[in-house]
């Protein structure tokens, strides 16, 4: 951000598609978490993007409640942040079909995400995932958020709702204001364990790719131990080392040492002991998480408190925008 003192409006989503993992943390949530104090923040879960994929009912469910709890458990905190779900806030929805009358079909065309979802649902490349850029601009432009944070690949979808925004204005006045993505430096791309030439995904169904933040930590362990990494033996950042660049990043995010700090303290120990310490840090990080988002899961009365609670106030908002769209585009009301 550009160091202004005054609150700037801070919004992001994340699909609950499945279990939240490291990469979602340390990309997403972990920033979202340090953003709250300072700003007015809004976090939610797309559950709309996700019927873009087949998922079980009653997995999308399970997921839906099990991730709300993780944000939560994540520090993300009701009484700082709104939080709340996508469907259950009904402007989403609307405002994205008008968006998509405003998305044209050669930009969503060159969107990378559309491109990889259609390769690997080759039985599926339906209407939705092809305009789900539509539907996260209206996410984006109903709360007339300042500043959206998020990892490294959601960057071209934030860009799309700067062109939506810019364009819808450019027709009807000033009706959005122009949003700007927030990537921090380190961490935005969190890569896969067993394959570090692919992002860290929670939707990978390789056993050891994705760290799940409510692993075990014995399973944590067990994934970083056999993390792939080169035939080296120096903990050193440096080309070609996909694989201990991944995990100097995984410890220097969640330790807060630099490069620099993790090449001296590892000097002449070897793979073996630096994949150690970097599993041992992470189940330090994760642990409290784990803990807290078990004792909420017991507690589905305070659960739905907040997501009722969340939904009703991101309404009142985003109707406000909704409404103004609407009018200026001749809609009777
Ligand atoms: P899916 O596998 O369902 O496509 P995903 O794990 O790629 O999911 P998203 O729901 O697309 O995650 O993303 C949620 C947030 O986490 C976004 O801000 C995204 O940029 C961030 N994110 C996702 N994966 C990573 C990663 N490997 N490293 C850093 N940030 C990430
Ligand atoms: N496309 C995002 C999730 C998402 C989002 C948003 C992120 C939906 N709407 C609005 C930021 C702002 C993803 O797959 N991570």
């Amino acid at each position: 951000m550009d160091g202004e003192s005054e609150r700037k409006i801070i919004l992001s989503g994340i699909q609950p598609t499945s279990t939240f993992t490291l990469g979602n943390y340390i990309g997403a949530m972990k920033n979202w978490k340090k953003l709250q104090d300072e700003n007015d923040c809004y976090y939610f879960l797309a559950d709309l993007h996700t019927l873009t994929i087949r998922l079980e009912p009653k997995e999308l469910r399970a997921k839906t409640a099990e991730n709300f709890a993780l944000l939560i458990a994540c520090g993300l905190a009701p009484e700082k942040s709104l939080i709340f779900i996508q469907s259950q806030v009904p402007t989403h929805a609307e405002a994205g079909w008008i968006l998509q009358c405003y998305t044209q079909f050669g930009e969503l065309s060159r969107m990378t995400q559309f491109k990889d979802k259609s390769k690997q649902h080759p039985e599926n490349i339906n209407a939705g995932l092809f305009a789900y850029p539509s539907l996260m601009a209206a996410d984006i432009l109903l709360y007339q958020a300042d500043y959206v944070p998020t990892g490294e690949d959601q960057k071209q979808h934030i860009e799309i709702a700067r062109d939506i925004a810019q364009r819808f204005n450019g027709l009807y006045g000033e009706v959005f204001k122009i949003p700007a993505p927030y990537i921090s430096k380190q961490g935005a791309r969190i890569m896969s364990l067993a394959d570090p030439a692919r992002k860290m995904s929670k939707s990978d169904l390789h056993p050891r790719g994705p760290v799940l933040l409510l692993d075990k930590p014995e399973i944590i362990m067990r994934k970083f131990k056999s993390a792939k990494t080169d035939s080296g033996t120096e903990v050193v950042y440096g080309e070609g080392k996909d694989g201990i660049n991944n995990l100097m990043t995984i410890y220097s995010c969640v330790t807060n040492r630099s490069f620099e700090e993790i090449e001296r303290e590892f000097s002449g120990q070897g793979y073996g002991a630096f994949k150690k310490a970097v599993g041992e840090a992470v189940i330090e990080e994760l642990r409290p998480i784990r803990e807290e988002h078990e004792r909420l899961m017991k507690d589905k009365i305070y659960l739905e408190s907040c997501f009722r609670q969340g939904a009703e106030k991101a309404f009142a908002i985003s109707r406000r925008t909704l409404t103004k769209m609407k009018k200026k585009l001749g809609l009777l009301m």
